[in-house]
């Protein structure tokens, strides 16, 4: 039966860069959660007899949230839901299996790569039938609703059991239980040459993949050491917990560090990889060797046509705005169009859906191609993996050709977490007044050739983003950029975004600290970040 509650609206539900993340005990208050859904069934008005996918990174109250939301599913006029076993569905998988069964959209629980457990991070966001996260228009109107909800509506039984796979009924809408795994695994084997890399593992390629006590434990069992031959203990911290094992599962150097610190050693694996909360997101790092996610982006676009999905060419590629701009290089050296969005993967959707692209990337360690509309964490594995084995080169020769082809960009990404949210506005309101008077200034060796405040309108559907970060480029292409996160739950989070191009390869084995300390300082000297903040460093750089 469907029972109607009053409630009254929440002015914090207004998503992020990706979805709405608050902090659980947020997420826990009386009708928070259920607002929200009720605020994303309103806003996307489908419901009659449609199919929703529903699945979680497992993380703390993912189980109930899942729960909470198969019986608003039911009493919203859903005819179809099909759940993750257990609530478990990687974020390229949500996307994989919207797009495969035909869903009008999907609902991913999820805060990503931030922490979890009873106080840590919650997240919901929507996916659309492309498989892709809601665009701006979608979310906008999501926060409308919420902002002015004063009821919901729930099936009152509870929900079936979602820990065994099989089909059951909550009123008129089926529960479908399914594995998470087997649907993606089945799409990563149409897409890469498995037999090649089983080969290539068989003939004593070593590596390690790092689950994080997070979502792809269970995916990368089933594809690297199933599938593919890994030796079994391949997969590290495989088991998904509901608090990544007290981890927090962002695969960079400070929260893989362990990984990394194993692939430094002489006798450590040939190859290393992690990936996040919810899959989406990848660290590469080779023999001695950590490869910038930039980098990545720019050497996969360039080898893909080794992978057989991609054998004939890839399209054009697509990168965030603070992502360097090593995969332009790429783009224009193969004659192919480069799109520059504004962060967060919900810009690529309209270019995937057009053909404009094929692959697409984000300094945020993210990569992705046309085969869902998400990045794909173990996609990028499998792809470098497909790459390498082709190529039968090790990771820093395949990095070290490709700077010595198209150069070597130079890239640090330092973030100054938790910061006061009126400082961070008010250093990056002090930017945007500085702007028109930026160019032709000069620090140290460096001279502004142009500054702005990055906006984007989409080629395909003509939407309009503004304010989407302040660009500062230097003659000779160097470039800072300032940007404030979109993902955090507490205070604000600073991003600054420096590069440097370097053609000649005898400086390419430069430290990246060396190559761009000039611009440290300098980004240090134009932002004030120190008089503004109090922070004297960073405290994480990527
Ligand atoms: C999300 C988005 C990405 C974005 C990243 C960082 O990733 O999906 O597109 O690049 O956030 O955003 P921000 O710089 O605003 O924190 P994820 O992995 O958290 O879903």
């Amino acid at each position: 039966m469907i029972e109607t509650i009053a409630t009254k609206p929440f002015d914090d539900q207004k998503p992020g860069t990706s979805g709405l993340r608050k902090k659980v005990p947020h997420f826990q208050q009386p009708h928070y959660a259920a607002n929200f859904l009720q605020a994303i069934f309103d806003a996307v008005a489908t419901g009659d007899g449609d199919t929703l996918v529903i699945g979680g990174d497992g993380r703390f109250y993912n189980r109930e949230v899942i729960l909470l939301a198969i019986r608003m599913a039911a009493a919203n006029g859903y005819g179809r839901v099909i759940v993750g076993r257990g609530g478990l569905l990687s974020t390229p998988a949500a996307s994989h299996l919207i797009r495969k069964r035909q869903a009008s959209g999907g609902i991913i629980l999820s805060a990503s790569h931030n922490p979890g457990g009873p106080t840590g991070d919650f997240g919901i966001k929507y996916n659309i039938a492309n498989g892709g996260p809601a665009p701006e228009r979608i979310t906008e109107a999501i926060f409308a609703k919420a902002s002015s909800l004063t009821r919901y509506r729930v099936w009152t039984e509870t929900a079936p059991d979602i820990s065994r796979i099989g089909e059951s009924r909550l009123g008129d809408m089926v529960v479908e239980v399914v594995d998470p795994v087997a649907d993606y695994a089945d799409l990563m084997e149409s897409l890469f040459d498995f037999a090649l890399i089983r080969e290539f593992i068989a003939s004593g390629f070593t590596l390690r993949f790092d689950a994080m006590h997070a979502v792809t434990g269970p995916y990368g069992r089933e594809i690297l050491e199933n599938r593919l031959g890994a030796p079994r203990g391949t997969v590290i911290n495989g088991v998904p917990l509901p608090d990544f094992g007290g981890g927090h599962p962002d695969p960079n150097a400070v929260h893989a560090a362990a990984l990394i610190e194993e692939m430094m050693a002489p006798d450590g694996p040939d190859f290393g990889a992690a990936s996040d909360g919810d899959g989406d997101r990848n660290l590469i790092v080779g023999k001695g060797i950590v490869v910038s996610p930039s980098d990545s982006l720019a050497i996969l676009a360039a080898n893909a046509p080794l992978a057989p999905a991609y054998a004939g060419g890839i399209a054009g590629i697509a990168r965030s705005m603070p992502t360097s701009q090593a995969a332009d290089r790429v783009a224009e050296k193969r004659g192919i169009g480069l799109y520059e969005t504004p962060t967060g993967w919900k810009f690529f959707g309209t270019l995937l859906d057009a053909g404009k692209v094929t692959i697409c990337g984000e300094e945020s360690a993210g990569t992705g191609s046309d085969h869902v509309r998400e990045k794909d964490g173990l996609w990028a594995v499998l792809l470098w993996l497909n790459i390498l084995a082709a190529r039968r080169e090790s990771v820093r020769a395949v990095v070290e050709s490709h700077w010595a082809e198209f150069g070597r960009t130079f890239y640090q990404r330092h973030d100054y977490e938790e910061i006061d949210s009126a400082a961070a506005e008010g250093l990056m309101e002090s930017l945007h007044d500085r702007l028109a008077s930026m160019a032709g200034q000069r620090f140290g060796t460096l001279v502004v050739s142009e500054a702005d405040d990055f906006s984007y309108k989409d080629p395909i559907d003509g939407s309009v983003a503004t304010g989407q970060g302040i660009r500062i480029v230097f003659s000779g292409g160097s470039r800072i950029v300032f940007r404030l996160s979109g993902t955090g739950t507490q205070g604000a989070t600073l991003r600054v975004y420096i590069e440097r191009y370097e053609k000649d390869p005898a400086r390419h084995a430069t430290a990246p600290e060396i190559a761009l300390k000039e611009l440290v300082d300098t980004a240090d000297a134009i932002g004030e970040i120190r008089k503004r903040t109090g922070r004297t460093r960073p405290d994480v750089i990527t």
